[in-house]
């Protein structure tokens, strides 16, 4: 008999995971939720997602579905009565998917390079990433989120980037997100983290710039 409730399958500093449980703590809906070892991954997560066996898996009512974006979207779409995710006009939720797209295809191809590169090699990728977060920041001019005056799907699926990417220009030395080149995303990160649902599900920071230290060390010492 397929088990009841809803379980999320992911880890800990995964950026990806961490929109599943936003989306749910916005929503109000109870969850269990699994940490997977990536190195070692469970046999219900390789049973639940033998496709990419990657996490996030949502598993609702023991059926379970992959890959963050489209999970966001099942949640909306599965409470409909709760805190509302997606706009509610056609074309604006047209807009948010079209910018998440973006934003998955583009800026996060973007950014990865700053991670493992050094000196005017990185130079050359911030100002990249820089140029492309700077097309993303266009659809946030006017608004409070990317959602509007609340956090919405956009602002959880980008959000990562608010918790992550000032660890990772620690971590990697370099300056991306500044008050001088990109003012409106610098202003949303911090809105954006001030939300108390979103708050509560961050990962420590000190434990995600440790383990974040050492993948940079061991991928640029092995570049
Ligand atoms: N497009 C996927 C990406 C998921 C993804 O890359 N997950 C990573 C962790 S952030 C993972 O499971 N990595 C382990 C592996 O690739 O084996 C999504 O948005 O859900």
């Amino acid at each position: 008999m397929a088990e009841k409730g809803v379980k999320v399958f992911g880890m800990w500093a995964s950026p990806m995971a961490i929109r599943v449980e936003w989306a749910l703590r916005l929503k109000g809906v109870e969850y269990e939720y699994v940490d997977e070892d990536l190195g070692n991954k469970s046999e219900a997560l390789l049973r639940y997602n033998p496709v990419t066996k990657k996490i996030p898996v949502l598993v609702h009512d023991g059926k379970p579905i992959a890959e963050s974006t489209i999970i966001v979207e099942y949640i909306d779409e599965t409470s409909k009565d709760g805190y509302p995710l997606m706009p509610v006009d056609p074309y604006e939720r047209a807009q948010a998917r079209f910018w998440a797209r973006f934003a998955e295809d583009k800026c996060n191809a973007a950014l990865y390079p700053i991670f493992v590169t050094t000196g005017e090699a990185q130079r050359k990728v911030v100002h990249e990433a820089q140029q492309c977060l700077k097309t993303l920041e266009t659809a946030l001019k006017g608004k409070k989120f990317f959602g509007g005056d609340s956090v919405g799907y956009l602002d959880i699926i980008v959000g990562w980037f608010a918790h992550w990417l000032p660890v990772i220009e620690e971590v990697s030395g370099a300056s991306v997100v500044t008050d001088e080149e990109l003012p409106l995303m610098k202003a949303w990160f911090d809105r954006f983290l001030a939300v108390d649902m979103i708050k509560a599900a961050l990962p420590d920071r000190d434990r995600l710039l440790a383990l974040n230290k050492a993948r940079r060390e061991q991928l640029v010492s092995s570049a």
